[in-house]
């Protein structure tokens, strides 16, 4: 089987729970949509458990645009800064060693993963295509781009299926039920408790699709 995984942002635990109720065995495939850091508290043991379980099973990571931010920053500013802004704005000092930069195995990780995958059956992406002729060319789309209006021809008639923008179960459902030609994953794992933009009880899993049967298989958040 191959499942999809969306933004995991920091939750280790609820990652690490999600996968081990997967069951997998060796002929299983994963793919990974970005936004593994920043925003839950664990970003450097999520992406120590990810780089682990490539040791073990058919694995497949895609950048997000956490995952470029951090990497462009550090190009920008200087370490005083550039720790500040990981400190304050990204949440994630544990990705940094003590001179201020991105602990080099975190940094070859996250400076390898691809923009987007395409599958036999599927397009998978971080945030979604630009709506332009070239979309493949356009790779900072590619990271923060919202468009939900596709022309399904120039994908070959493949689903496209994307992280990035915080989707409700019920819009996540019902996408998936349909066999929808575009299929959000990101159920805003973070977002657990009372919060200004997001009602709650409609986020605050990391939700898993099985790309073979339709099949969801959600996790709460327990981190
Ligand atoms: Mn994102």
């Amino acid at each position: 089987m191959r499942y999809v995984i969306a933004d995991i942002h920091g939750c280790l635990n609820t990652l690490q729970l999600l996968v081990t109720n997967l069951n997998l065995n060796s002929i299983d495939s994963l793919y990974f949509l970005g936004d593994y850091i920043d925003k839950g508290k664990s970003s450097a043991k999520v992406l120590d458990y990810l780089i682990d379980l490539r040791t073990q099973q058919n694995v497949f990571f895609l950048r997000g645009n956490h995952e470029a931010n951090i990497l462009e920053t550090q190009q920008n500013y200087e370490p005083k800064m550039f720790k500040m802004f990981v400190e304050k704005i990204n949440k994630s000092p544990c990705l940094l060693n003590n001179e201020s930069r991105i602990i080099p195995k975190y940094q070859t990780f996250m400076q390898d993963l691809p923009y987007f995958l395409e599958l036999e059956d599927f397009w998978l992406v971080h945030a979604g295509f630009s709506p332009k002729e070239n979309f493949l060319d356009e790779k900072d789309y590619m990271l923060e781009g919202r468009n939900t209006q596709y022309e399904i021809q120039k994908f070959k008639g493949k689903r496209i299926v994307h992280g990035h923008t915080v989707t409700y179960k019920q819009t996540i459902e019902r996408a998936v039920q349909e066999q929808a030609s575009i299929i959000p994953l990101d159920n805003g794992c973070v977002y657990n408790k009372s919060h200004k933009i997001y009602d709650y009880t409609q986020t605050g899993n990391l939700c898993c699709l099985n790309l073979d049967t339709f099949e969801l298989i959600w996790q709460k958040n327990i981190d």
